[in-house]
């Protein structure tokens, strides 16, 4: 075992015995949600994959160690400490760990330490990408390129509209991510179930979804795979609502010459903040969702 990662007892316990076990990324609770809703979410995507036979682990850096399983205080500190905690992609990761720090995981390293950890599914809320006018600002999101190396699969709702989703599936095309429709044809956008843009594949089952990851390891593929998973109808949002809110969001993030890492955090936090709370409960929906797919899809890996 990579000698900075510490397994939680219950996560090496079922790992060892070959029980489903689901990774869940940090960057969502100290950047993506505001306190206490953060850390009340994490329990309950924690206990709903429990209450659907896997076992959870929240993946974070504490005290400079790679973690994949934490304890509640442990979501509770970083929930707590919200954006003053490191986000941790995968250029900040031998900063943070030599400097012994407290490190929020994005979806890029919480890949990473599921990989090192022997964590084949992940559930989280979105991915980054391509963002709206990366054709000048060149910010596309360490996400992408994660996909195409690490051999994680990755069970999301779809990407924000903050993102230009055309461009962010040419990238995924040209590294070589495939990206799956869950009951669905096409990419869902996050707070609402349709893009306008298709998927590459559809599967209906996570017994398929088990079956395409099993042929794409035991082909020796290096890359991860994209699973994107709609949100529940009655909890989607309406689409004129969500979009005049990213599009102001992404509006001032430009006059605020916000940029680099904050770009993201600023527009999510943005986002929340205008749509009056109502886009935190459907993100919130929507991970408890993809954590009940990631739970029946890595049951069926481990058959
Ligand atoms: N998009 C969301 N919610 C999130 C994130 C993105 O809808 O919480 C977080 C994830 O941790 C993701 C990261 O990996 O932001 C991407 O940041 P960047 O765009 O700076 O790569
Ligand atoms: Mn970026």
């Amino acid at each position: 075992m990579n000698k900075y990662l510490d397994i939680s007892p219950e996560v090496q316990k079922a790992l060892a015995e070959g029980k489903p076990v689901v990774a869940l990324e940090s960057t969502i609770i100290s950047h993506g949600m505001p306190y206490p809703k953060n850390v009340e979410t994490a329990m309950l995507v924690e206990k709903t994959i429990r209450d659907n036979g896997a076992v959870p682990a929240t993946i974070a850096i504490i005290g400079g160690r790679l973690k994949a399983g934490l304890s509640p205080e442990e979501i509770e500190h970083l929930g707590k400490s919200g954006r003053k905690v490191a986000k941790v992609s995968r250029r900040d990761l031998a900063a943070i760990v030599a400097r012994g720090a407290d490190g929020a995981t994005t979806v890029t390293t919480t890949m990473i330490i599921a990989h090192m950890a022997g964590i084949k599914v992940f559930a989280t809320g979105g991915i980054g990408g391509v963002h709206r006018g990366a054709e000048t600002t060149m910010d596309i999101s360490a996400d992408l390129e994660e996909l195409a190396n690490t051999p994680v699969m990755v069970v999301c709702a779809g990407a924000k509209s903050i993102l230009d989703l055309g461009l962010t599936l040419e990238y995924l095309e040209t590294k070589g991510v495939p990206v799956i429709g869950y009951g669905t044809d096409e990419l869902p956008a996050f707070y609402t179930r349709r893009s306008g843009f298709g998927v590459d594949y559809r599967v209906d089952t996570p017994a398929q979804l088990a079956a395409m990851f099993k042929a794409q390891q035991e082909l020796g593929m290096k890359g991860g795979m994209l699973v994107t998973n709609p949100i529940p109808e009655q909890y989607a949002m309406d689409k004129e609502v969500i979009d005049a809110a990213i599009d102001r969001a992404v509006k001032e993030s430009k006059e605020q010459g916000i940029h680099g890492k904050e770009t993201t955090p600023f527009l999510l936090a943005r986002v929340v903040e205008l749509t009056g709370g109502d886009s935190l409960e459907s993100n919130i929906r929507l991970v408890l969702n993809n954590a009940v797919v990631a739970s029946k899809t890595a049951a069926e890996l481990c058959k």
